[in-house]
């Protein structure tokens, strides 16, 4: 590492510090590029991304396909307002239906923007369809949720850190505990419009919900007429193993919220994907997006869907993921509590004893690993869904000198 470089990270931190709001901590490595799985700082440093930018990039950090998508497109039209047509909406609409399997999508760009547009959704169609008495309609969420940092959605989060000092909140929310299907049973009245649940709580701790919950969940919801969102941002795409993480369950969500890798980390784009009923109630002038469904992003998010497809991504995720939770399993090591996961989404849960995830994770970093703890105890390892056996081996090398002892 040269002197000179070193200064540049050291420069660049400075830089941050001195403008920046103070709402992170990230760990004090500055990336300047990216391929694949691989990423390096600018002191060229090579590091495995085993975050993927909390699975923006299931394709891959610079995926060629998508960034020659992006490319073509932002030379030709990268914008129109929603208030014109463009020749790259519909395309992106057929795709993105056909392949989760809706009939109706509304395109935003952040998840968050996407979450409260299904709970605007299901709202309007609570009153219109289902009768609801105005501002009467409930909609029930889950303790140790996430689902983005909007002043609606962190006023029914469960976590003090992240709604504190930020009230008054807006009403209509009440929490269940998670993975309990006869809690939703219970907690449903004739004004519940609404139940939205991660398949997996990635921020939650990673946590895994009982076999079959999201069919059970189904199945209330259908019998109560309520409509069940799931929130796919993290889940979804193939980070599970399946294109959608309720692929596992067999079912269909009336209302499906992608994000993230929806653009393989190119652009933020998100969509609401669901039933014609619930989606239909938007009338012209009822909600929008200077931004949402532009043509960068439909040209964009085409490319990311098809390199999902056409390089088998939720399938690989799959082995990968399995032959890395069997490996992480069989690692002797007094500071391993429990490992959990589903596909490439995996947690390794560390006894308190062992002072706290971080210190891992940094750890990990000197090895060239670069992951992030969620919550205190718990390391975060999510790759990019192109992981190879060869590539998965060195990291697991690694995180055994660092996790094995
Ligand atoms: C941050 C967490 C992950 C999400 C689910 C909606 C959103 C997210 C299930 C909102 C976003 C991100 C946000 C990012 C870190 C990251 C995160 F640790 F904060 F919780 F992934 F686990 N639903 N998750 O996971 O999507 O508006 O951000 O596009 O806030 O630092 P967004």
């Amino acid at each position: 590492m040269s002197e000179k470089n070193e200064g540049a990270a050291q420069r660049f931190i400075a830089l941050e510090d001195t403008y920046g709001a103070n709402n992170y901590l990230p760990l004090d490595v500055v990336l300047t590029r990216g391929k694949g799985v691989w990423v390096f700082d600018v002191d060229g440093n090579r590091y495995m991304d085993m975050l993927s930018s909390y699975s923006a990039l299931n394709q891959g950090h610079c995926h060629p396909a998508i960034v020659r998508a992006m490319k073509r497109q932002a030379k030709r039209l990268a914008l129109t307002s929603r208030a014109f047509r463009h020749d790259r909406l519909g395309p992106f609409y057929k795709e993105i239906c056909g392949l989760l399997g809706y009939d109706t999508v509304l395109p935003m760009n952040s998840g968050a923007e996407a979450i409260e547009t299904a709970i605007k959704a299901v709202r309007k169609w609570a009153y219109t369809v289902r009768g609801i008495t105005e501002e009467k309609a409930g909609i029930i969420v889950c303790e140790n949720n996430f689902h983005g940092r909007t002043v609606t959605i962190v006023g029914f989060s469960t976590e003090p850190r992240y709604k504190r000092g930020f009230g008054p909140f807006t009403p209509g929310f009440t929490a269940i505990p998670y993975g309990d299907a006869d809690a939703l049973e219970h907690a449903i009245t004739p004004d519940t419009a609404g139940f939205m649940v991660e398949p997996v709580q990635g921020e939650g701790g990673i946590i895994i919900p009982p076999s079959g919950y999201l069919k059970a969940v189904r199945e209330i919801c259908d019998r109560h007429d309520v409509a069940l969102i799931v929130d796919e941002i993290q889940t979804g795409l193939g980070r599970t193993g399946r294109m959608l993480a309720q692929d596992h369950d067999g079912i269909r969500a009336d209302v499906t919220v992608v994000g993230k890798a929806l653009s393989g980390g190119m652009y933020p784009v998100s969509a609401v994907c669901a039933k014609r009923d619930i989606l239909g109630v938007f009338t012209p002038g009822d909600h929008g997006s200077t931004f949402g469904g532009n043509p960068l992003a439909c040209a964009v998010a085409r490319a990311a869907l098809e390199a999902l497809q056409k390089e088998n991504m939720a399938e690989n995720a799959r082995e990968m993921g399995d032959y890395i939770k069997t490996r992480l399993s069989g690692l002797k090591s007094r500071l391993v509590k429990a490992v959990r996961g589903i596909g490439l989404l995996i947690g390794v849960e560390l006894y308190p004893e062992a002072g706290g995830a971080r210190r891992y994770c940094e750890a990990l970093m000197q090895k060239r690993i670069l992951c992030k703890e969620t919550h205190e105890h718990v390391i975060r390892f999510a790759p990019p869904l192109i992981i190879t056996k060869k590539e998965a081996d060195w990291a697991l090398e690694r995180i055994r000198e660092v996790l094995g002892r």
